[in-house]
């Protein structure tokens, strides 16, 4: 019986590109035995659109699984499978009152009101720039953790991208920082951050339209305490927001916040980029708090190749798309990059074999 698994671990691998195990066939059934819905499997099973989606194929093709009305049920056949095996249902224990995070977004309700009355007409997400915004709660809760970790007040902030999430808007709402310099391509973004600035005589934030594929000027090398950015998961990405900024950080004890996501990656990318942070750019991992990150769903998910390769048609309908948030440290001899990113086709710093949901 468990050939079976191993099976189609090594058939999705082949079709996917994605190195699949056992284990990953076995948290898609798990995640099977408590949602119908294919998008809070992706959830649950922590795995990346394409590996669940043709992990769950080859399971209706061997007749454990089926579909009805566009969710899917495990059939009898799957439900022997799971006995036979002692594959447990998916349990969540996620405290509920933080969501999560360790770190309630409420305890700052003036900022988290401030914020959500601010922005209320914020820019939609669009799929030009891999936008997914992530919910007020998220922003807010970024900006106390970052305060929790003594890199807020009085230090001089770099947030590089992702801005439809507003952090930079949060963390200048708070007048603690020193200084913030916010870099994004989108220019509604920009104009958003500009426009609230102004109207609030905030003097020590700056909004900048940069494509983080260049290379920064001299005079942001070195120059920041902390940088925040969220990146797509593909190798060019890495290196033009995380290599980027680790290469503006100022000495040993500077920080960097970022998110990473097991929906457009695996953990084998993610095995990747730890050790590049480590060996490469000398940094440490001092924070990784899974399913920190919560993305409100975006408009044009129907366009998408995660739409186009789900095994059902249905559309995601609550959160399912969540990033861990890592918070990585300089120490002695840490090292960035600060080269041109090469991208004939814009779409590749977005897309690759793991990633889908651009
Ligand atoms: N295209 C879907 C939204 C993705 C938002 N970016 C998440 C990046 C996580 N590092």
């Amino acid at each position: 019986m468990i050939e079976i698994l191993e099976k189609i671990a090594k058939e999705a691998s082949e079709k996917t590109n994605i190195k699949l195990y056992r284990r990953s066939v076995e948290r898609i059934l798990s995640a099977l035995q408590v949602t119908s819905d294919f998008w809070k499997i992706v959830d649950y099973a922590d795995q990346p659109v394409p590996a669940a989606s043709e992990i769950i194929k080859l399971l209706i093709k061997e007749g454990y699984v089926t579909v009805e009305n566009e969710e899917l049920y495990l059939t009898e056949k799957g439900l022997e499978l799971v006995k036979e095996l002692g594959i447990p249902p998916y349990v969540d224990y996620t405290c509920q009152a933080c969501e999560g995070r360790g770190i309630p977004f409420y305890a700052n309700i003036d900022w988290y009101r401030a914020f959500v009355q601010l922005t209320k007409d914020r820019p939609k997400a669009v799929q030009e720039y891999d936008q997914g915004s992530v919910t007020p709660e998220t922003t807010v809760s970024r900006v106390l953790f970052l305060d929790s970790r003594e890199d807020l007040r009085d230090r001089e902030i770099l947030v590089m991208g992702a801005e439809d999430d507003l952090t930079g808007l949060a963390v200048a709402l708070t007048g603690l920082a020193k200084k913030v310099l916010i870099l994004d391509i989108d220019e509604r973004a920009i104009e958003f951050d500009n426009k609230i600035f102004k109207e609030l005589g905030i003097n020590n934030a700056e909004a900048r339209v940069f494509d983080l594929r260049n290379p920064f000027p001299e005079e942001w090398i070195g120059a920041f305490d902390v940088f925040i950015t969220d990146p797509p998961e593909t190798v060019k990405a890495f290196k033009a927001f995380i290599a980027r900024g680790i290469s503006a950080l100022k000495g040993e004890g500077s920080a960097g916040y970022f998110g990473l996501t097991l929906r457009d990656s695996s953990i084998n990318r993610w095995q990747q980029f730890q050790r590049a942070l480590i060996n490469d750019y000398g940094m440490v991992i001092t924070d990784i708090i899974q399913d920190f990150n919560a993305y409100m769903n975006w408009e044009y998910h129907d366009q998408t190749k995660a739409a186009q390769i789900s095994p059902v048609k249905k559309s995601p309908t609550d959160i399912w798309y969540r990033s861990a948030w890592y918070r990585i440290e300089a120490l002695p001899g840490f090292k960035g990059e600060n080269v041109q990113i090469k991208d004939e086709v814009f779409r590749e710093l977005y897309l690759d074999e793991e990633g889908s949901t651009t």
